[in-house]
């Protein structure tokens, strides 16, 4: 017996309502399978009657070769779209359309999803088609068992330098995965230490085939991280120069050999001259010239790489001021754009810094005309409070979707640039850093199960509000009590900001300790070579990246952007530190000073924490016993990190300022 949290959003409760299940009960009775059977189709299958059998107690009769008047009809139609399908319903026929056995599980999990959700399927007409193609996970996890920047225990993958060899739960994760649509995912770390080099040898190919097969059975292609200078690393050669023809025959026979073994594999993704990692810069060569060359290296087979653009100078000198570490992206890869293979996509993250609390969206979206990109977001809370504070994402990535890059003028969104049709691309989509591990409830904070399904969900379709999301995920998880639903809506709905409110202000971001990245510090990044300041001193805070005076970072914007940005005027209060180096008593277009901004959201923030502990104090007798008390624990953790954050910060700047608060609250 599974526990309630493991199963997420997949609980297939026993329904209740008596009414609903004889309306619904004509559908479901019986699957006509008018198509040809394989592996993803037979697990559509056993998700059909798992759900039914769950929900209904009823054993739903699969009837290939044949027709039936009642119940479930699948059907393929390859003028569809490879993942979309659509769904019909009569008074007691259900018919779904599928562009692939793919589209088909889709539209299962839609279906099961409906009915998890009470909704009525007579009537029923939809048709679905994900914007983005590739809609892709990546995880972190090493092969000792660590995860970086894993908050929800270790690796269900590898552990002791071993793939874990039953795989029960990798099953489990696909399920999951496909049900919000995900249709790719990296297993291992971009940060490819020793041993996880030799995932692309013999040493370990047979378990990445094992493990690729069980995500392929559910529509899931997936790709490995490798390590660039991997010819060296295993001592084959004493170079990885991206133009020596030793290294370009390595590849190639790697290439060959991975793909003998593992013919499904999507590719390789890497890391490359970033934090300490190896790449095409220590022979002097681009980025155009090391993605190219493993490019060519996996064609033959269909191959992608991904290339990262997390490239920048991590050993900076604090006090060079010139050097600006969100420039770094698109100094390196604008002027490549163009260059690259036709299977290699840059993977851009979704600021310029580093999945901050608050960012600009990052200019290089929109700058690469002539090059395949992903759009990199990371659902791991790695610095929105590691999964122990409630957080949901969505609102922020909606943001980031939104976004008008005025790149082909007004109107030309990052959702629109991403999914490739702005540019036209072949390859698009859009890749997160994953949140789960082999807690019992996939992601340490229960509720952070819900930026797991709101990424698929998003990334879908990107049209979809927040509060959507976070309606279907609360029905799917918690059921059908309306005020079990209003108020955990009412706990996640203003989470982001109240986590904005007492970290650090006005989008200037870091501020965390050093390293783990968890809790306040305000100059832990100060004084360090990160590329990562705030320059407060007794006057004011901020950093300019104007073109007039500063950075000149606001010019790597397209001119709407890049004036708005660049004017005091008209910078967003949110991002106006992360722009401009301004007084303490500069006024924001809220009325407020910037000091008392900052005093009162952080007392602000504290206070929505308490609120959110009220909320869910509520539900004491209407969640079960195991989650209300893990989510419980977890939210007055919560409140004493809150008031950590609160503290240190009010009391930073107040005694970097010296002036008072307006409501004289209590300042250390
Ligand atoms: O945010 C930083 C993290 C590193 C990570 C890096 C990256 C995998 O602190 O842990 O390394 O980003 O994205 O490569």
């Amino acid at each position: 017996e599974k526990l309630t949290s493991y199963r997420a959003w997949l609980q297939y409760e026993q329904i209740e309502n008596q009414d609903y299940v004889s309306k619904i009960k004509p559908f479901v009775q019986h699957v006509a399978v008018d198509l040809a059977c394989d592996e993803i189709i037979d697990n559509a299958l056993i998700e059909w009657q798992t759900g039914l059998s769950s929900m209904f107690q009823i054993n739903a009769s699969i009837i290939k070769d044949g027709s039936v008047d009642k119940g479930l009809v699948l059907k393929l139609d390859q003028d569809y779209q490879e993942d979309a399908y659509v769904l019909r319903a009569s008074d007691d026929q259900l018919i779904l359309t599928g562009g692939s056995s793919r589209a088909i599980l889709y539209g299962v999990f839609h279906i099961l999803r409906l009915i998890q959700r009470r909704a009525l399927l007579a009537g029923l007409s939809i048709k679905e088609t994900p914007k983005n193609k590739i809609r892709m996970i990546n995880h972190w996890d090493d092969m000792n068992g660590s995860v970086e920047r894993g908050y929800a225990g270790k690796s269900f993958f590898f552990d002791d330098y071993q793939f874990i060899k039953d795989r029960q739960r990798v099953y489990d994760y696909a399920r999951l995965l496909s049900s919000v649509g995900i249709n790719a995912l990296t297993i291992n770390n971009v940060n490819v230490h020793r041993i996880e080099t030799e995932l692309v040898t013999d040493t370990f190919l047979s378990d990445v085939k094992q493990t690729s097969d069980i995500f392929n059975q559910y529509g899931i292609t997936m790709y490995l991280s490798i390590n660039y200078a991997a010819p060296v690393e295993l001592g084959v050669l004493t170079t990885a120069d991206p133009l020596d023809e030793d290294v370009i025959a390595f590849w190639g026979k790697t290439a060959k050999h991975v793909y003998d073994v593992v013919p499904n594999l999507g590719g390789f993704l890497v890391k490359a001259d970033s934090e300490n990692r190896p790449g095409p810069f220590t022979y002097g060569r681009d980025h155009a010239q090391g993605a190219n060359m493993l490019g060519k290296a996996v064609e033959p087979y269909g191959g992608k790489v991904i290339w990262r653009c997390f490239v920048y100078n991590n050993k900076q000198d604090w006090r060079d001021r010139k050097t600006d570490r969100a420039r770094a992206a698109y100094d390196h890869f604008k002027p490549l754009d163009g260059e690259f293979n036709d299977n290699v996509i840059l993977q851009i993250k979704n600021g310029p810094m580093d999945f901050q609390v608050r960012e600009p969206v990052s200019p290089l979206i929109g700058e690469l005309e002539n090059t395949n990109q992903f759009l990199e977001f990371q659902i791991a809370q790695e610095y929105l409070g590691q999964q122990r504070h409630l957080v949901y994402l969505i609102p922020q990535w909606k943001e980031v979707l939104e976004f008008d890059t005025y790149a082909k003028g007004e109107n030309t969104k990052v959702k629109d640039i991403v999914s490739g049709e702005v540019f036209d691309n072949k390859i698009a989509g859009i890749v997160a850093v994953t949140n789960v591990g082999i807690d019992y409830n996939w992601t340490g904070h229960t509720i952070a199960q819900l930026n797991f399904y709101g990424y698929g969900r998003l990334i879908w379709n990107p049209d979809l509000t927040s509060e959507e999301i976070a309606l279907e995920w609360i029905k799917q998880t918690f059921g059908h009590d309306p005020k079990t639903i209003e108020t955990i809506m009412k706990m996640v709905m203003p989470s982001w900001e109240a986590y904005e409110n007492y970290t650090s202000p006005l989008g200037i971001g870091w501020m965390v300790n050093v390293s783990h990245h968890y809790g306040p510090n305000i100059d832990g990044y100060e004084y360090d070579m990160w590329g990562t300041y705030h320059f407060a001193d007794r006057n004011g805070i901020g950093v300019d990246r104007t073109i007039a005076t500063g950075t000149g970072y606001t010019g790597q914007y397209h001119a709407e952007n890049r004036d708005l940005y660049e004017s005091i005027e008209t910078c967003p209060d949110e991002l106006l530190l992360f722009f401009h180096h301004v007084p303490y008593t500069h006024v924001l277009k809220s009325g407020k000073t910037v000091i008392q901004h900052i005093y009162d959201t952080h007392h602000k923030g504290v206070e929505q924490v308490e609120e959110m502990i009220a909320n869910w104090d509520s539900l004491a007798d209407k969640v079960d016993e195991r989650r209300h008390q893990d989510v419980k624990e977890r939210l007055s953790h919560q409140l004493w990190s809150a008031k950590e954050w609160r503290d240190t910060i009010n009391s930073y700047f107040y005694r970097k300022s010296g002036i008072a608060d307006e409501q004289n609250r209590k300042i250390y």
